[in-house]
């Protein structure tokens, strides 16, 4: 960035983060007596399309995290077409990496800040699947999806100092919209919903690294009416930062426009989404999937019957079971939904959940 472009990003942000604290949409997680969200929480998400959870992740977990995701990086492919990395190892976990090209002279790009995306993040993170079971979360979920909530899909975003690839701005819902792309989901977020993505973040954001969302624009479909999603070199005059410290969660409802900007800044982001739907919701809807592929870039049609979205909940029993075997003095959430199969952790399931072919992830649910 020059001068000029410098001082108007110092003033956008600035601006941003002034009305970002306005919206009241921030704090720990606090729940009543019935284990629920209190309503205050629910209804600022339900008025703004997001929130941002402080301290949930405890400092612990914090630094198991990035020690695993740290050899998932070291681990990463020197190119799409080399399955080595840059040890000359095998890479494990082949094609699940998301490997961004920046043609910016002069930047230094190895095969660990190449990474932009990495996809399945449960079955690589034995403490990425113990978050996924984290109480205080479950019962979040079950505040704004009811008790018998299902997945949507998992991935690690990784935004590298200085050579973070964009965002574009995007809305992620794509079902359950009228014809002229009113929100099927009503402003007390009951009605079909497109669920939310739960940014779990292990690394220090700044307006700079971090995602920014519209508030209240989940109302609104943009690509109805042969519409079209604004370009992320555009600064959205509405748009605030939704930064996040290591241990807190943003909550955005996929409904919401959003998008992060180049990271040229000195920090690395790190955010790994997880996100869960309404079982009615996702039961029976016809749409476009473009989850339940090894990383992003295929789709399919697809109509999720009954079945299918049993399958997929399992995951929920499985990581709760394995957080409850690591911190055996912790009050385990009791998942109410069905699903299909055994809900416990061991080894044999380890196998059964990555087998090639029948990976619990080739049942993720785009909505
Ligand atoms: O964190 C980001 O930059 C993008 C997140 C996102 O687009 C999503 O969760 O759908």
């Amino acid at each position: 960035m020059n001068q000029t472009q410098n001082a108007n990003w110092e003033q956008y942000s600035l601006a941003g983060q002034k009305r970002a604290i306005e919206l009241g949409n921030r704090g720990p997680m606090r729940f009543k007596k019935t284990g629920l969200l209190e309503q205050d929480i629910l209804d600022a998400y339900f008025r703004t399309g997001f929130y941002v959870f402080t301290g949930v992740i405890s400092r612990e977990e914090v630094a198991e995290l990035k020690q695993e995701f740290d050899q998932v990086l070291d681990n990463a492919p020197i190119s799409d077409d080399d399955p080595t990395d840059a040890l000359g190892r095998p890479v494990k976990f082949n094609g699940y990496y998301s490997l961004s090209k920046n043609e910016s002279p002069g930047t230094n790009i190895t095969s660990r800040n190449a990474v932009g995306l990495v996809s399945h993040p449960l079955m690589m993170m034995d403490s990425a699947l113990r978050v996924y079971g984290h109480p205080q979360i479950l019962r979040m979920v079950a505040s704004v999806n009811g008790h018998d909530f299902v997945p949507f899909h998992e991935a690690v975003f990784h935004k590298a100092s200085g050579v973070g690839q964009p965002t574009p701005w995007h809305q992620d819902g794509r079902t359950h919209w009228t014809d002229e792309g009113k929100s099927l989901e009503q402003p007390d977020g009951s009605g079909k919903t497109h669920g939310f993505n739960l940014s779990v973040s292990w690394s220090q954001g700044t307006p700079e690294n971090c995602l920014w969302v519209v508030p209240g624009s989940h109302r609104k479909w943009l690509l109805a009416n042969d519409g079209k999603f604004p370009p992320i070199t555009e600064r959205l005059p509405n748009a605030v930062p939704m930064a996040l410290g290591p241990g807190d969660c943003g909550m955005v409802n996929r409904s919401s426009l959003h998008g992060s900007y180049p990271n040229q800044s000195p920090g690395t982001r790190i955010t790994m989404v997880i996100g869960f739907h309404k079982r009615d919701s996702a039961v029976g809807a016809k749409t476009t999937n473009v989850h339940a592929f090894k990383r992003p870039g295929e789709i399919k049609e697809i109509t999720y019957t009954q079945d299918y979205v049993l399958h997929r909940a399992r995951m929920i029993p499985i990581a709760i079971d394995a957080r409850r075997q690591y911190y055996p003095d912790e009050v385990p959430y009791d998942y109410q939904g069905s699903y299909l199969g055994d809900g416990v952790w061991n080894e044999q399931v380890r196998s059964e959940i990555t087998e090639p072919g029948s990976e619990y992830w080739q049942r993720d649910i785009t909505l």
